[in-house]
């Protein structure tokens, strides 16, 4: 009986091809696995579990936490602290670094993590997601401290989300390409359904919060408004738009169909540099939007090569099919 082809012997051809024999990673890439899975039975079971609504405690963002954010964010932790693959783990539910327990060997990995992205949108039962990011440990100390963890996007090992939608599926990249695996829930394992997956260059379909247009700088003004305008303006043609509130379910249609998502910088909170954060949203996304033939910038900088500066840092974003990023360079750069 042919189950078709699971994300452990994809990772294995993969390496083979590729000359690496990497079996931690292989390992530590079956937990996160596990640990999607587990969460998709979360999500899934929704108001008849009880794990729906809110907590009385914030997370270090100020934002009040679901009880879903910290049950996922405890799944991740369960199901990767004693594999031996990791050094620590930091997540948008921690405030700082997670020591693996004495008990467990370490490893030469950091995990980061936002265990349940768009979480807000759980109980409106809209899709949410886990984003995921691999970096070596490249620290001598049993635990790594929050400095081992800010390493540009370009130093990332792997990365990836799950999207807790209409199926589950889990797309990641190693560096090779991007790879989608959709979950089997009769043989409880993800199997390879979109191999290869690639953005297309050109887009009509455009993602943003609109509300923040009052804030937004000038270069985005003037996209928007021309994307806005249509065949009537400058553009020549007319655009759609989105916006779900979920980065994973943004950036998946993006992967699927095209498009340009944009969480760019305001002066909404001119303390912040922008909404999304570099370590556990942007980078990991940036990796697999370029690894998929895409472009991912704050605006003025290819994400990937920004130098982290805090385990919580925001950054903007602006990312999806390549031609259409390129337009928004081009006015932030005064074209
Ligand atoms: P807003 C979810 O909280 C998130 O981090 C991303 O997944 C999403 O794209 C964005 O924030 C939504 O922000 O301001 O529209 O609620």
């Amino acid at each position: 009986m042919q189950i078709g082809t699971t994300i452990a012997q994809f990772l294995a051809d993969e390496q083979r091809a590729n000359n690496t024999n990497n079996t931690d990673l292989l390992a530590l890439m079956g937990q996160v696995a596990t640990a999607c899975k587990v969460i998709s039975n979360a999500v899934n079971k929704g108001a008849l579990s009880g794990v729906m609504g809110s907590l009385d405690s914030e997370n270090i963002q100020g934002e009040t936490q679901k009880k879903l954010d910290v049950i996922t964010n405890e799944i991740f932790i369960q199901t990767t602290e004693r594999g031996g693959q990791l050094a620590g783990m930091a997540s948008e539910e921690m405030d700082d670094v997670y020591d693996i327990p004495a008990q467990y060997a370490h490893g030469k990995y950091l995990l980061v993590f936002d265990p349940l992205d768009g979480s807000s949108n759980v109980d409106v039962n809209i899709s949410v997601g886990t984003i995921f990011s691999i970096l070596h440990y490249e620290g001598s100390a049993a635990n790594p401290v929050a400095a081992d963890f800010l390493q540009p996007g370009t130093k990332q090992v792997a990365a990836g989300y799950a999207l807790y939608g209409s199926s589950t599926m889990l797309v990641i990249t190693t560096g090779h390409g991007v790879n989608g695996f959709t979950l089997d829930s009769d043989i409880g394992e993800f199997v390879l359904t979109h191999p290869g997956m690639m953005i297309p260059v050109d887009t009509k379909e455009f993602a943003i919060n609109a509300s923040n247009q009052r804030f937004w700088e000038a270069p985005v003004q003037r996209y928007v408004s021309e994307c806005v305008a249509g065949k009537t303006g400058p553009r020549g043609r007319d655009f759609n738009m989105r916006w779900v509130a979920s980065m994973v379910a943004e950036v998946h249609r993006i992967i699927i169909r095209g498009g340009i998502f944009m969480y760019p910088k305001d002066t909404k909170d001119p303390a912040k540099a922008g909404k999304l954060r570099l370590m556990y949203e942007a980078n990991p996304m940036s990796f697999i939007v370029e690894q998929a033939g895409g472009l991912s910038s704050t605006g003025r900088q290819r994400i990937l090569d920004v130098q982290p500066e805090g385990l919580h840092q925001r950054v903007p974003v602006i990312l999806g099919s390549k031609n259409e990023v390129e337009v928004v360079l081009s006015y932030h750069a005064g074209m």
